[in-house]
């Protein structure tokens, strides 16, 4: 455990640990190749705290950032923690409604979107009230968050925050759809840098990292923008969706020493037809989270590239990896062990501690657990119990203390490292005219990686094809969402309650 003072600002650590570096790349735009300067963050971000005080937000107050990886991105999360402002990171692949009920479920009195994202956000900046600033990033008009921070001056001050106070939200995924607000505080920033990003996978100052998962993940939140910028290294951001082919790109051009990947990622670049070679990339580790990294991958990325992948697995709730493969003692097709700093427990159906190769859901204890969920106390008391945070994952340890995943506890999907509500992709096909009802389970594709499948159901004298249903499915939720399989079925199994029993259908695909 690190020991953090109890008046303490995450943002102003950050910083001040790079002040003898102001002329080090900090976060290099790979679209444009344009490099931010330790120095000039810092600048920006107290221009952006100064401009939110000089709009009256208010410390504790709300912003949303819902913004593409560029270097503005650190400027306006650290700049809003400078100010005492409460940053809320929203995933920007979700959809108007999706963002309509965050805006409102977290009061954010200002936001910052992504030009490119505006259209999803432009129907809500009248709708909603509580909303009463906004800022264009990549934007030229009065409205930009270059104008934000021209007209402000880089004075640095910074909020008299403590070390328990909230400092950040994260939005993690509700397994009936509805998003639940996580609230983490000042210290959990720095807490997982040491445990994970130093102890574990030993970032140094001269390392260069590259992560596909987005800062709005909590995955890459770390592996960004906490981990390097807590040892002075460089952060290469690509503001695109990463496509294998970006990928290699930017593994060649800017040789990252570090990437974090997912597995559906990994699999993705090893199916590439034509690869880079492996003296062309500058690889010295790899990581993985999201979902269970399937052996074989592993295998093939060490056998092509030379390096190991340390497959991991963290929370949005714990913020990072808790349990974690370590460099020189990776054990393919399990998540490794403990993290030190953290206590993992198993614990069965009867609420008892179970032993080795016995199976039960993997609980928690850790200086990075979340305070609670926003306007959720019925989801804080199931998830927060007292000091063990469930994770909801089953789990298996054998004597060695190597953890190996088997499965969720209750019905959400992790798709390419995204959780999915069933319900609500169930919820989007029953909404198409033709459905009578949908029940939607993860079936393993060809790498063993899961992905939606729907059972369907039509009403009788209608018609509709897969094709059809996926893209009503895609219409309405966030593209990964939609049922990659469609079969249709007389009927769904279910219980004398009429409640869909999709371990049935689930059992159907194994056997
Ligand atoms: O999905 C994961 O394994 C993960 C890893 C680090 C941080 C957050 C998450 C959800």
């Amino acid at each position: 455990r690190v020991d953090i003072p109890r008046e303490y600002n995450a943002a102003h650590d950050l910083l001040a640990r790079n002040a003898r570096r102001a002329g080090k790349p900090a976060f290099i735009d790979a679209s444009s190749g344009q490099a931010l300067s330790y120095g000039e963050l810092a600048q920006q971000a107290h221009r952006f705290a100064n401009a939110l005080r000089a709009r009256g937000i208010a410390p504790e107050s709300r912003l949303m950032v819902a913004m593409l990886d560029t270097p503005e991105w650190p400027v306006v999360f650290l700049g809003a923690i400078l100010a005492g402002v409460v940053p809320v990171a929203v995933n920007t692949l979700l959809t108007t409604a999706d963002f309509e009920f965050m805006l409102r479920d977290s009061r954010a009195q200002a936001l910052v979107v992504s030009r490119p994202l505006l259209p999803a956000f432009e129907p809500l900046l009248e709708r909603v009230q509580t909303l009463r600033h906004v800022a264009v990033a990549g934007g030229d008009g009065h409205d930009s968050l270059a104008a934000w921070l021209q007209g402000a001056p880089d004075t640095p001050e910074v909020a008299p925050t403590c070390a328990d106070e909230p400092c950040f939200w994260l939005y993690s995924s509700g397994s009936t759809g509805t998003p639940k607000g996580t609230v983490h505080l000042h210290s959990h920033l720095i807490q997982t840098a040491e445990l994970y990003g130093r102890a574990v996978l030993g970032i140094r100052e001269d390392d260069t990292v590259y992560s596909a998962a987005k800062l709005f993940f909590a995955y890459g939140l770390g592996n960004s923008l906490t981990f390097p910028m807590s040892v002075g290294a460089t952060t290469v951001l690509l503001p695109s969706r990463p496509t294998p082919q970006d990928v290699f790109r930017v593994l060649k051009d800017f040789r990252p020493t570090v990437f974090y990947g997912v597995p559906t990622l990994f699999a993705g670049l090893l199916a590439e037809a034509t690869r880079p070679a492996r003296s062309e990339l500058a690889l010295r580790v790899c990581t993985s989270a999201g979902e269970a990294l399937p052996a074989e991958i592993g295998r093939r990325w060490t056998e092509a590239y030379g390096v190991e992948i340390l497959d991991g697995i963290g929370s949005t709730e714990m913020l990072h990896i808790f349990l974690s493969n370590r460099p020189g003692a990776v054990r393919y097709g399990t998540t490794g062990r403990a993290v030190p700093g953290y206590e993992l427990r198993i614990v069965g159906d009867d609420g008892r501690e179970c032993g080795d190769g016995e199976i039960g859901e993997l609980q928690i204890k850790g200086p990075s657990a979340a305070l609670m969920y926003w306007n959720n106390r019925a989801r804080t008391k199931s998830t927060f119990c007292g000091d063990w945070t469930r994770s909801g994952d089953k789990y298996t340890r054998d004597a060695d203390g190597y953890y190996t995943y088997g499965g969720r506890s209750d019905d959400m999907l992790k798709v390419g490292g995204i959780y999915v509500s069933p319900f609500e992709v169930e919820g989007s096909l029953a909404s198409h005219p033709a459905v009578l009802e949908a029940a939607v389970i993860g079936v393993a594709d060809t790498d063993q990686l899961v992905k939606p499948k729907a059972y369907v159901v039509l009403k009788p004298g209608h018609s509709a094809s897969a094709a059809d249903l996926q893209a009503h499915v895609k219409n309405q939720l966030a593209p990964y969402k939609y049922p990659r399989w469609i079969e249709f079925v007389p009927e769904l199994p279910k219980t004398a309650t009429g409640k869909i029993q999709r371990f049935r259908l689930r059992a159907g695909q194994q056997g």
